[in-house]
């Protein structure tokens, strides 16, 4: 038997898809599969006892999703968490831990490391579980198993993850309790595709979800929204990286959604980039149920665009806001401030464009989580020759460690680049403000304009009181009460 467990319990609760995803494969190769849900435990150590106490699987698959709450000044760390409960597990059982998730797999082979699990499987664990599974009940290949870290005499190894062409995955989404989630995060999940192409500086994507594009069938994305759909899950929110990359597997997805009606009974978000984004893609989507998207805005200045190997303009960006305009979809755009090369004139050109186009929100993000395996991580080491280097955010001390939370800010913005972007924003409520840093310490930011969903009350208590949606249309919703 094989047990699941999701770490996963920040607030507002998001549903562990990967958990629902990875029990249906497993299940559909004969294996029995169980899932404990710390994110929807009172008390998860209790939880974790509670369960152990009677049961003895062949492999505990504990699923992390965030390392870190990727958000200067909170700098939120999970990985000591994951190392807690995987000693409160050791003290219930002898079998085996594997770790898996999006999160673990950007850091993967460090994380083993840390927490002394046995196993990590890097990327995609549907047919990797099943594989593990069959190597501890025979032959013990651990080398055959795709993205497997681990142990051998005494060195840690990693096996390449395979991306294969094209994936599917379960669609009857009942492993998890998706309408529990429904209830208390606003929103649900689904993928139409993983992977992704492109170079962006900072993005951990290509690590963690490979850079080939694994598309699924449109027919089985849309039966995997009926299956929600019959649990009372009208709300959703894609979990592709970006989904207009591919544009044409975009607009395939929407087609069978339209062919099916879905756009009358599910209302749904994505993260897109603003290329490519034209007037036939805007307008199927919103046929086909899209109500907001969240653009990769990064910067409205040309220099930075190129800087962070973007493929869109500026001029792309306007586009996008207009074309969602027409077709009657919320627009917001995410910023990401504090680059390398960025400067008062380049964050000012972008706040000031940002104004100009006028989408409904835009998240003004500051500092670059640098992830390990980026060009942000080569930028950074380059610079570090440098001792006069001022650019890295951090509240830990000793040598540059990125597994822990590490920002790069352009020291070009001064002691305070908080307080200068926010001068620059000026009070506009379509911007989601930076937090200020005091003393090493974030403030506590409970109003509207906080962007950092990482329990977040205030959208908390919305979701409670029966809002809906994207987290940051929910807060817009807010800010224009
Ligand atoms: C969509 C998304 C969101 C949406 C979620 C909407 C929804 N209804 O699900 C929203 C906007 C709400 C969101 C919020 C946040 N997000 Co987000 N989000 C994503 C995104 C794009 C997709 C996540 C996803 O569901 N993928 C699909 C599932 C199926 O994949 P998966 O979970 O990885 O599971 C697969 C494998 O990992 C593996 N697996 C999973 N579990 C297990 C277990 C075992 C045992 C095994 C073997 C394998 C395995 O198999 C699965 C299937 O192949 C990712 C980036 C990405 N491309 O993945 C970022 C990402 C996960 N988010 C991230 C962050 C930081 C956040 C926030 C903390 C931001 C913030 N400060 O507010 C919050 C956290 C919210 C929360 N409560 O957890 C980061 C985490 C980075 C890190 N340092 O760890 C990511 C990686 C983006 C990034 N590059 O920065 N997010």
């Amino acid at each position: 038997m094989l047990t699941l467990i999701n770490t996963n319990r920040m607030a507002p609760l998001i549903g562990p898809i990967g958990i629902d995803y990875v029990a249906a494969s497993a299940e559909k190769a004969g294996i029995d599969v169980e899932v404990v849900d710390l994110g929807l435990a009172d008390q998860p150590e209790k939880a974790i006892k509670d369960y152990f106490s009677n049961r003895e699987p062949e492999l505990v698959g504990l699923s992390f999703r965030n390392a870190d709450d990727c958000f200067w000044p909170s700098a939120d760390w999970f990985v000591p968490g994951l190392k807690d409960t995987i000693k409160t597990i050791r003290a219930m059982t002898n079998a085996p831990i594997v770790i898996g998730g999006v999160g673990f797999s950007i850091f993967a082979k460090s994380i083993v490391e840390y927490t002394g699990a046995d196993f990590g499987i890097l990327g995609d664990g549907e047919t990797a579980i099943t594989a593990l599974i069959r190597q501890l009940q025979g032959t013990r290949r651990f080398k055959d198993v795709p993205g497997l870290i681990w142990r051998e005499n005494n060195r840690i190894h990693n096996n390449p993850p395979s991306w294969p062409n094209s994936i599917s995955l379960g669609t009857t989404r009942n492993f998890i309790d998706n309408p529990g989630y429904f209830k208390r995060g606003g929103q649900c999940g689904l993928e139409t595709k993983r992977g992704c192409n492109r170079h962006c500086i900072y993005c951990a994507d290509p690590l963690a979800k490979g850079t080939t594009l694994r598309l699924r069938n449109p027919s089985e994305v849309a039966n995997e929204i009926e299956s929600l759909l019959s649990q009372g899950i009208d709300v959703l929110h894609l979990c592709d990286s970006e989904f207009n990359v591919p544009r044409n597997h975009a607009y395939a997805i929407c087609e069978e959604f339209n062919r099916r009606s879905l756009g009358d009974k599910v209302r749904w978000y994505a993260y897109l980039s603003p290329s490519p984004f034209d007037a036939d893609l805007a307008n199927v989507m919103a046929r086909a149920g899209c109500v907001g998207i969240d653009f990769t805005g990064d910067s409205g200045s040309e220099s930075m665009l190129r800087t962070y190997r973007q493929q869109h303009s500026k001029e792309d960006l306007a586009t996008a806001v207009k074309l969602c305009r027409q077709n009657n979809i919320a627009v917001m755009i995410d910023l990401l401030l504090g680059g390398p090369g960025e400067t008062l004139r380049t964050v000012q050109e972008t706040i000031d464009f940002i104004k100009k186009i006028g989408p409904d929100c835009a998240g003004a993000a500051l500092g670059i989580r640098v992830y390990p395996g980026t060009a942000m991580e080569q930028i950074v080491a380059e610079e570090l020759r440098n001792p006069t280097n001022g650019n890295i955010r951090r509240k830990y001390s000793g040598p540059i460690n990125l597994l822990k939370p590490t920002f790069y800010i352009s020291r070009a913005l001064g002691e305070r680049p908080a307080e200068l972007v926010r001068d620059l924003i000026a009070g506009d409520e379509r911007f989601f403000e930076p937090a200020v840093e005091i003393l090493n310490q974030a403030t506590e930011c409970s109003d509207a304009a906080n962007y950092n969903y990482n329990e977040n009350l205030l959208l908390t208590q919305a979701i409670r009181e029966g809002a809906r949606g994207a987290y940051w249309d929910i807060l817009r919703g807010l800010r224009n009460n």
